[in-house]
């Protein structure tokens, strides 16, 4: 089951811990023994039956810039996910003990089927692709990222998307046992983010449950985080517990905190300034020199359409 990906994805696996090698979420282990064809006892965690999302089958998509992948140690030890703390290195140091599996999604508003779904219910893992995307901050640094998730219209449409349904809302956690971070009011908790109906639907937007051919870790936002790269980062919401479909545009927690800051749509747009610093340049980790940053994060070919005759300045 092994697929080999013509960028060498696994070659980073030297940074990756043990641990993070295998996959414990038995029903994972139950769908892994079941393609090696195993007999599994009631399901237990047993290193020689775990299998990664790689294993699984999850396809390499046409999703892939050609560009050189940001190592796995940056990836997973320079985070934001304020939860765990605001410094960079806080995630990766506060976020390995959140409890994600069981894992359980609210579905509700303008929907055909509400109600709690597992995570499994919610994502098909044998449709699992493999997508190499750019990922911006507004802070103007950027990482490429071997994700491996799913179309998020393929889980819209499994809750059932209804007419008057025009946009997409999602919840973080909110867990003051598990984040330390929500204790202090940096944001208006729990991380709330959104997007039009035909932004959610777009085939680039990727509901994510692995990078670099594993499970997400915590810190990058397990077990299921959202991830459009044509806007900044802080768009892509981790750790989702909800999923509501709204009539009305939802107020997202970046836009309380600072709405002369960031507006609803966060597109990357180079020609529209943050107010206290330029978005012409970002500096990709690794990288010393700064490289130029590009329309829709270079997207724009799948993803301009949706913006025809808005003026992108005061839609920011
Ligand atoms: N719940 C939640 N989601 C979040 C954030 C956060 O603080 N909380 N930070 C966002 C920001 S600003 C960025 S740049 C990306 C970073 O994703 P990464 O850590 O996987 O690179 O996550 C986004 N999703
Ligand atoms: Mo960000």
């Amino acid at each position: 089951m092994w697929i080999k990906n013509r960028n060498g994805w696994n070659s980073p696996e030297r940074d990756v811990t043990p641990e993070s090698l295998f996959l414990n979420r038995r029903k994972f282990i139950a769908g892994a023994g079941a393609i090696a064809g195993a007999a599994l006892v009631g399901g237990a965690f047993s290193p020689t039956e775990a299998r990664t999302l790689k294993e699984l089958g999850a396809k390499s998509s046409a999703f892939d810039p050609g560009e050189e992948l940001t190592p796995y140690s940056a990836v997973t030890q320079y985070n934001n996910f304020y939860e765990f703390g605001t410094d960079k290195s806080d995630p990766y140091e506060n976020a390995g003990s959140m409890q994600v599996d069981p894992w359980s999604v609210s579905v509700d508003g303008l929907v055909d089927r509400p109600g709690t779904y597992d995570l499994m219910d919610l994502i098909d893992f044998n449709a699992l692709e493999e997508r190499i995307y750019r990922l911006r901050c507004v802070e103007a640094w950027s990482m490429v990222i071997p994700w491996i998730g799913v179309p998020l219209s393929s889980v819209l449409n499994k809750i059932g998307v209804q007419s008057g349904a025009k946009y997409v809302r999602f919840e973080t956690l909110n867990d003051r046992k598990q984040m330390p971070g929500v204790r202090w009011p940096v944001l208006d908790w729990p991380y709330v983010e959104g997007l039009r109906m035909d932004e959610a639907m777009n085939d680039l937007t990727l509901m994510a449950v692995g990078l670099y051919g594993k499970e997400l870790p915590n810190q990058n936002g397990a077990p299921l985080r959202l991830v459009v790269p044509w806007k900044y980062g802080f768009k892509s919401i981790k750790s989702i517990v909800r999923i509501s479909l709204t009539e009305k545009q939802p107020r997202t927690s970046w836009q309380k905190s600072a709405p002369q800051e960031y507006g609803f749509y966060s597109n990357v747009n180079p020609e529209v300034d943050h107010p206290r610093w330029s978005q012409a340049r970002e500096r990709r980790i690794g990288e010393f020199s700064r490289r130029k940053t590009l329309m829709f994060n270079g997207y724009g070919e799948w993803v301009a359409d949706l913006y025809a005759g808005m003026d992108l300045a005061k839609y920011y």
